[in-house]
């Protein structure tokens, strides 16, 4: 492949809701600039980006992917992200690898969750966007309302730079705002145009948009805000070098149009990609800590070399792969580098591009590029490698803790052996993922961001590692609390012969105020305790909080006050007092009203009108209670708060309401008393378990 120099690069990430058709336009690019022979499909399982087999399984994107292609002299580079919520933290790393976003919206659906989401994400990383409004093939697909959805959303700084020729079925190409021109597309995917002017039945339309944009473009530059006044138009240079520096600061985000399927108006999207999006060169400095103090990165290949690991892919043949976008200077290949964040040297391999899976080989990798090598020993997703003595660390992602836990358990003994080693490298590639063993049942648990999250690494657990697990129902994480106050004494006594053990406690219980854990005040004068134990007394009741009275959950939101006890000269010891102590905690607990506590999630649905109702009723009968409805041009975002328990099947109860056109998100707010009635049934199921014995009930 041609060296191309940073000024020839774009990184761009194909951001947005599920299904809006990122990987498909990923293979148009691709197919466009050469690098496939003919147009991949999500529906053949032949994408480039979407190699992996459950991704083709599933028709979706699971995993992000890197690829590039060739157009007019650069190298554009893109990152084709997942859009189903249960996967945007990988989304998410990768916005740190580029230099602008590409949010890509269904024409027929307008701005979903995932949309609102990717846009917030592009605004914390202060990224300059480009809009895709794809699908405008697809039947009820609609320019106008599309639009006015994105200025509900996210304002009138998004601009169209296009219209569609042609509606639905027949749209057939675009009109460009900038060079006002027609680029009318031929039938059969080849995605070759003849240039034509403007269709007469368009013309009017076409003018007031131009001067729309104009006017968009003139307000954000004096200069050209000038010229415009003296000549009442801008030339299509003018338009260009404005619209540039407007995107780059992020005060404007063009709209423009596509049917990836049908690879209409793709390429006009690689043109502004081109000659809109900034280069690695043009992005400027980014942030960064140098030498522990915070700082900017220049931009320059003469700089010493930094980068950032923006994604890890772990296989049991290959090994590891680490791919890393470069900030400064120059990485070759077999060379040192360190690990800023892990303070390690980390001995380099051979550099390779990838294109999906593919791996071509790289000479060395030049600043603005993204490479990737292979068995890094120490080093994972968010680290900052960096040349010797250069000391940079890039700013680290917080990814999102787990909101959903299953059981999982071997199917064989040979499963259960090798389940640790597989998990290990899944957690490589996947942070989000945690499996750890309940301490109370002994069950393995896994969590991870969404029912389909965990499937997926319970699959991959399969075909990747080997390792069969039978997965059983969702966990929910109860809690237990006290409603009212106690006030007891816990006495460890033991004398039979020799040492014997003796640990004597009195505490007060009390609630605090929700969201609170635990405090614990040591108010113990004149020397009934010698302080030496009080320590252990604490440590003997937060050991103990871990498993409540009630259903064995752990306990939560209480103070204890420990104001007297007794000890004995020789018997007592560390280990003495925190018996005593845990047998108080039980005892205190017991009698301070104890009550289970569940976990409440803020749930907002996208619908429209047509559904409102049927999903309204659907959230009262889950015990769900209604905050607010929004309206958004057709959209209507329903915020409600649901126990946890209570939305594990309510995916596929959307869809089936929906058909399929509803879409919703779901985070965890806080803890609330689960109502009465219903906590027998979870003490039935944790005597079951063997969380509690029936008598601790
Ligand atoms: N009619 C029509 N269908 C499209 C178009 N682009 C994509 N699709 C279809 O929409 C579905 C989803 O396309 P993908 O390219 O996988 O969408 P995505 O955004 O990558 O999806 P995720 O990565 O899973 O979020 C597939 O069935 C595509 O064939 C288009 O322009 N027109
Ligand atoms: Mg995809």
């Amino acid at each position: 492949m041609k060296d191309y120099v940073a000024d020839k690069i774009r990184n761009i990430a194909l951001v947005g809701h599920g299904s809006s058709g990122k990987t498909s336009l990923a293979s148009a690019f691709l197919f466009n600039g050469g690098a496939t022979s003919r147009l991949t499909k999500v529906e053949k399982g032949n994408t480039v980006t979407d190699y992996d087999p459950d991704e083709i399984k599933r028709n979706i994107s699971i995993n992000s992917a890197v690829c590039f292609m060739e157009w007019n002299g650069h190298k554009i580079n893109v990152v084709d992200c997942p859009g189903y919520s249960n996967f945007l933290w990988d989304t998410k790393a990768c916005l740190g690898a580029v230099d602008a976003g590409a949010v890509v919206i269904d024409g027929a659906s307008g701005v979903e969750v995932g949309t609102e989401k990717v846009w917030e994400m592009l605004v914390e990383f202060e990224l300059p966007r480009i809009i895709i409004i794809n699908k405008m093939d697809r039947e009820n697909s609609d320019f106008l309302r599309t639009v006015e959805s994105v200025h509900q959303f996210f304002g009138r700084q998004a601009i169209p730079v296009q219209m569609p020729i042609g509606k639905e079925k027949d749209f057939s190409g675009v009109v460009d705002l900038i060079s006002k021109k027609a680029y009318i597309f031929e039938k059969g995917e080849s995605g070759k145009y003849k240039e034509a002017e403007i269709p007469s039945d368009m013309k009017e339309a076409a003018d007031k948009k131009i001067e729309e944009l104009t006017e968009m473009v003139a307000e954000n530059e004096e200069k050209l805000m000038e010229k415009y006044f003296e000549k009442g138009e801008l030339s299509t240079e003018e338009l260009v070098e404005g619209l540039k520096i407007s995107i780059n600061n992020r005060q404007l985000f063009p709209i423009f149009l596509s049917s990836a399927m049908l690879n209409i108006a793709t390429q006009p999207i690689l043109d502004g990609v081109v000659n809109f999006l900034p280069s690695p060169m043009e992005r400027g400095e980014i942030k960064g800590k140098i030498k522990g103090t915070d700082g900017a990165i220049k931009a320059s290949k003469d700089e010493s070399f930094s980068a950032l690991v923006f994604k890890t892919i772990s296989d049991p043949y290959t090994g590891r792969i680490s791919l890393m976008r470069i900030f400064s200077g120059t990485l070759k290949p077999d060379s040192t580098v360190v690990n800023s964040n892990r303070g390690v040297d980390e001995r380099l391999g051979g550099l390779f591009f990838l294109q999906g899976k593919e791996q071509i080989p790289a000479g060395e990798a030049k600043i603005g590029d993204i490479v990737a090598t292979a068995k890094l020993k120490m080093t994972f997703t968010g680290d900052t490698l960096c040349a010797k003595g250069a000391s940079i660390e890039f700013p680290r992602i917080d990814f999102p803790e787990p909101s959903i836990s299953f059981a999982i358990e071997p199917e064989t003994r040979a499963d259960e052996d090798r389940i640790s080693q597989a998990v290990h490298r899944i957690t490589e590639e996947d942070p989000t993922v945690r499996i750890e063993r309940d301490p109370e049942t002994n069950e393995l648990i896994i969590s991870g961001n969404g029912q389909l999250h965990v499937e997926i690494i319970t699959d991959r657990l399969k075909k990747k590692y080997g390792v069969n697990v039978l997965l059983k129902p969702p966990k929910i994480p109860y809690k237990e609390t006290i409603r009212g106050k106690s006030d007891v004494q816990g006495k460890y006594k033991k004398q039979t012969g020799g040492r014997g053990q003796y640990g004597d406690v009195k505490i007060k219980m009390e609630p605090l105020t929700r969201g609170k854990d635990f405090e614990f005040e040591d108010k113990i004068f004149g020397g009934s305790i010698p302080r030496n134990f009080i320590p252990s007394i604490e440590k003997g009741i937060q050991e103990a909080k871990k498993k409540g009275v009630v259903a064995g959950y752990p306990a939560v939101n209480f103070k204890v006050t420990l104001y007297d006890g007794s000890f004995h000269d020789v018997d007592s010891s560390d280990i003495a007092f925190k018996i005593a102590a845990s047998m108080a905690f039980k005892k205190g607990m017991k009698e301070a009203k104890p009550t289970i506590l569940e976990p409440i999630m803020n749930v907002e649905i996208y619908t429209s009108e047509a559904y409102m109702g049927d999903i309204m009723g659907n959230l009262n009968g889950r015990r769900g209670k209604v905050q607010g409805m929004e309206q958004k041009g057709n959209l209507r975002i329903i915020k409600a708060q649901v126990p946890m328990a209570e939305m594990l099947d309510f995916e596929p109860t959307l869809t089936s309401i929906t058909g399929g056109r509803g879409s919703y998100l779901m985070e965890f707010s806080h803890y609330e008393e689960v109502p009465g009635q219903l906590q027998q049934k979870i003490i039935n199921e944790a005597v079951k378990e063997g969380r509690v014995k029936p008598e601790e009930e």
